[in-house]
């Protein structure tokens, strides 16, 4: 680890570009959402020696998808800079791919050697050594960063069961060292870190851990990569390494397509170690399907307020989570009742084919109940028409096209009529 890190780092802006899809773009894998960022969080602060005595604040950037409501995945991001030098916008490109996908991503700063870090408690013993001492810094500071997003979960929509930690050459040595020493993390991500013989902190039911490493790394050796899979496997622990048979340290973060690689992988595995998929299944069926939805909007009108069901983590279960499910989740309109990706004449018929407009029968999502409160009345009609999807096609990121009042309102008289018609011919027929 030495000063021409710095270069190589600063280049990680031109390998990642975040390129969002449009239609049928799958939240947590595909980048589904436009990125807002908060810079400057101070999170906490650490006792230094330089360039005074006292205390430095310590703080993060924090990206986050857009007009995402549901409780979201947090991964706090740490950069590589061989605890020497400070990069706090390193691995802000990689941020933005997690939070683009549906994840809170902050990219967290912690106290470096030039900041003459007080001795601190450590896993390597008396810290006489100044190296030592800013090594101890880096893992207190990254348990503080952790801290603070779990004390505030809930104001960042974060779901506390889902905090990932993960670094690139300093800041993955510091991801495996604090995630293993206190279990502080439900996940790991090391790319070109290793724990220099403290595998042995890695014990059975300890968070799974994903590597990526060059084959040849004379900074941070492969083999250290090889040591943490190792101990995994001894212990049980959930693992994956992915290898890029290139020379460097990091390289593979600086190469487009192997950047593009890396995330995939990564993220593919978090997905599944964290259990992704299964956030708004209901039923367990691996899918979000018209099932759920049901269930979610017959949950919310019980007023139970069940908290298996509370997508947006406000301790409710009511029509906003309905939204976030419908919107941001599965990425479609309010009024999609077949849930087929689009909201158009189709959905007004399955759900007129319910036959429980106005009649204050109990009705579920694909029965025309959009709003949660059991029944279907106007008031769905409404909420469909406020969420503008009508006849739009597949709801695209970020579009915000209003459609005009009347040609909803007129598609909805039309279907309503030939539904008062059809139930009166029924009804003369049954006679
Ligand atoms: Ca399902
Ligand atoms: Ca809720
Ligand atoms: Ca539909
Ligand atoms: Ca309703």
């Amino acid at each position: 680890m030495h000063a021409s890190l710095h270069r190589k780092f600063a280049l990680f802006a031109l390998a990642f570009a975040v390129t969002r899809l449009g239609n049928g773009a799958e939240v947590f894998i595909d980048p589904t959402f436009d990125v807002q960022v908060q810079e400057d969080v101070v999170f906490g602060a650490g006792d230094v020696g330089n360039p005074v005595s006292g205390e430095i604040p310590l703080a993060m950037d924090v990206f986050s998808p857009a007009e995402a409501d549901f409780m979201k995945p947090a991964i706090l991001l740490l950069y590589g800079g061989g605890f020497e030098e400070r990069h706090l916008d390193q691995l802000r490109p990689l941020a933005e791919e997690f939070a683009s996908r549906g994840w809170l991503a902050a990219t967290g700063d912690y106290r470096i050697l030039p900041d003459e870090p007080t001795a601190e408690p450590g896993p390597f013993g008396d810290p006489e050594d100044a190296f030592t001492r800013a090594m101890h810094a880096a893992f207190n500071d990254a348990a503080k960063g952790l801290a603070w997003l779990r004390e505030n979960s809930t104001q960042l929509g974060i779901d506390p069961e889902r905090i990932v930690m993960g670094g690139a050459s300093s800041g993955a040595i510091t991801s495996l060292f604090e995630g293993y020493r206190n279990n502080s993390v439900d996940a790991i991500v090391s790319f070109c870190g290793g724990m220099y013989g403290f595998d042995g902190l890695i014990d059975a039911g300890d968070p799974p851990v994903v590597l990526v490493h060059d084959e040849i790394d004379e900074l941070v050796a492969f083999d250290l990569a090889q040591d943490v899979v190792a101990r995994a496997n001894g212990v049980g622990v959930p693992n994956s390494l992915l290898k890029y048979e290139g020379e460097g340290h990091c390289d593979f973060l600086l190469d487009a397509t192997e950047a593009a690689e890396t995330i995939a992988f990564v993220n593919q595995f978090l997905y599944d170690q964290l259990e992704l998929a299964s956030i708004g299944d209901f039923n367990g069926n691996g899918v979000r399907d018209v099932d759920d939805i049901d269930q979610l909007t017959r949950q919310a009108a019980t007023k139970n307020h069940d908290s298996g069901f509370d997508i947006n983590g406000d301790s409710l279960v009511d029509v906003l989570d309905i939204q976030a499910w419908v919107g941001d989740l599965e990425n479609t309109w309010v009024g999609d009742s077949n849930l087929d990706g689009e909201f158009n004449s189709t959905d007004f018929i399955s759900a007129f084919q319910a036959g429980k407009f106005e009649t204050a029968e109990m009705s579920v999502w694909s029965e025309g109940d959009w709003t949660g409160d059991g029944v279907f009345e106007s008031g769905d009609l409404v909420a469909a028409f406020q969420d503008g999807g009508f006849e739009l096609g597949p709801r695209s990121a970020g579009q915000s096209v209003p459609e005009p009042m009347s040609l909803l309102m007129l598609a909805v008289s039309v279907i309503m009529l030939a539904s008062t018609e059809r139930q009166r011919r029924l009804r003369s027929l049954s006679r």
